[in-house]
């Protein structure tokens, strides 16, 4: 009773305020309600492992399964929707569906290859789905016979990927998916005693399949759940908070993103009192956070993934059906996500024979060029809290403040406004030359182009001198 009127308290505390689309803003403690299965802590995890997670900023994601095969075509037809969801689109069974693993034999695939153009790209981990909605595992999972050892190929994929990038230095992160369409025991909701039967199996299934992925690749270093947004999962958010704590004993250090997580009354991500569950915000999905509105970004870690075209995760054959994002395009979300306190993962779906179409390659080419040059402005570094000004974003490394240009003035004078107590004493393209740095009011500066416009993207280096008694306040804007 008691906590039914809290909770009606807290709604309508949220929907008053205007902003009942918005996250809950944090409770004073005395109004919080008890929950079993919320949030583990408040504020960020400081651990090393957290730390090299967030250092990274940069990722990629790759998507590969069955959907590769078709490609977004079925029977003759083309579908725009999403490839990696044409089992739904095209209503084909899950008998149907799997006939696609005979065809699962790429020839041209070569893990070294792989784990190389990503080193090339400058990203430092790479998102693998090891299951995705359809189910079929790139592993030999010994509790599902959909999976890599039921192929022609027949070998570990998974763990030959894991081996190459780890070689390269490359941390690798699980995705997996919960929502499982092969699996006759899923359930999209509990409405019977059959359905909490089947569903219990279901669950205790997905525990197996992930202690096997624990246990077998011992390196991986995070897991991002998907597929975890249907009722039944709501109405077990115990079972979240179990898979979470499960993982952390197999894998101290482990990461682990909030879609995983539902609590005590089916609230997910973020708690009935506002906090964030798992280690990082991962709703941030073909969108960013709206520099002005969600200043509060910056409390929690948190990372966005992107596709290049609209919609496409998995192969389609197509991608003329949607606008396709220019690599300049796709830099300017990962700086703009890194200066806003987050991380980037760009997706990439590799074809059926195991190559990469070309425009992937071309755009993981470009993004390496520039990142090889500039890559000290993303990583490592977080929010600046400087004024946000219209040539680009400011990221920041302990001292030092970097200006990343995407819209230079016609002026040729980049605005820069300081917190107070804060100098400039320096001004340094990175891999070019010193800049003019003029202070033309109190806090107020203006830095200079390079002499010869570069043509693309740059960066300028601050060097800043501050008082010690300097507080770097939140500002109107992130950057
Ligand atoms: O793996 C990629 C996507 O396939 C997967 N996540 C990324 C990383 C994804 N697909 N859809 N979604 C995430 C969002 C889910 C949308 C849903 Fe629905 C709304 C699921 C249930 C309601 C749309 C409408 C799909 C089914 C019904």
């Amino acid at each position: 009773m008691k906590r039914t009127l809290q909770i009606t308290v807290l709604l309508l505390g949220v929907t008053v305020g205007g902003f009942a689309q918005r996250q809950p803003q944090k409770l004073p403690a005395e109004q919080e309600i008890f929950l079993k299965y919320g949030a583990d802590r408040l504020g960020k995890r400081q651990d090393e492992n957290m730390k090299k997670f967030r250092d990274n900023r940069l990722g990629a994601f790759i998507h590969w399964g069955l959907y590769a095969i078709p490609g977004g075509e079925w029977n003759g037809k083309v579908y725009n929707e999403a490839a990696e969801w044409l089992k739904v689109w095209a209503k084909i069974p899950t008998n149907e569906w799997v006939k696609l693993m005979e065809q699962w034999n790429p020839t041209k695939f070569n893990p070294k290859v792989w784990a190389k153009m990503a080193k090339k790209m400058g990203v430092k981990y790479v998102k693998i789905t090891t299951k995705h909605h359809e189910g079929f595992c790139l592993w030999p999972s010994k509790y599902s016979q959909y999976t890599i050892a039921q192929t022609p190929y027949k070998k570990d994929i998974l763990g030959e990927m894991v081996k190459a990038y780890n070689d390269e230095g490359i941390d690798v992160h699980f995705y997996f998916s919960v929502l499982d369409w092969s699996h006759s025991d899923y359930r999209y909701d509990i409405k019977s005693k059959e359905d909490e039967v089947a569903f219990a199996r279901f669950l205790e299934f997905t525990d197996n399949q992930l202690k096997e992925l624990a246990t077998r690749y011992p390196t991986v270093k995070d897991f991002w759940f998907d597929g975890t947004w249907d009722t039944s999962i709501k109405k077990n958010g115990w079972w979240t908070a179990h898979v979470e704590q499960m993982l952390k004993e197999i894998l101290p250090g482990v990461t682990i993103n909030s879609r995983l997580r539902a609590d005590d009354y089916g609230k997910r991500h973020f708690d009935s009192n506002g906090h964030l569950m798992g280690d990082y915000e991962s709703g941030y999905e073909r969108r960013l956070p709206d520099p002005v509105k969600d200043l509060k970004v910056t409390r929690w870690d948190w990372e966005a993934c992107m596709t290049v075209p609209e919609n496409q995760w998995g192969y389609h054959k197509d991608w003329s059906l949607s606008y396709v994002k220019t690599p300049l395009e796709v830099l300017e979300r990962i700086v703009h996500a890194v200066s806003m306190g987050g991380n980037m993962v760009v997706n990439f779906g590799p074809q059926p024979d195991g190559d990469f179409r070309p425009e992937e390659k071309e755009l993981a080419n470009i993004i390496g060029k520039w990142m090889s040059v500039n890559g000290e402005c993303i990583y490592g570094c977080d929010y600046a809290s400087w004024d946000k000004q219209s040539w680009g974003y400011y990221t920041r490394k302990g001292k030092d403040v970097y200006m990343i240009v995407f819209n230079p003035p016609y002026s040729r004078h980049l605005m820069v406004k300081t917190p107070g107590n804060t100098k400039i004493t320096k001004a340094v393209v990175l891999s070019g030359k010193e800049v003019g740095v003029k202070e033309i009011a109190y806090n107020e500066y203006h830095v200079d182009m390079p002499a010869k416009d570069p043509g693309a993207p740059f960066v300028i280096k601050l060097q800043v001198e501050e008082n010690a008694n300097t507080s770097n306040k939140y500002r109107e804007a992130l950057t």
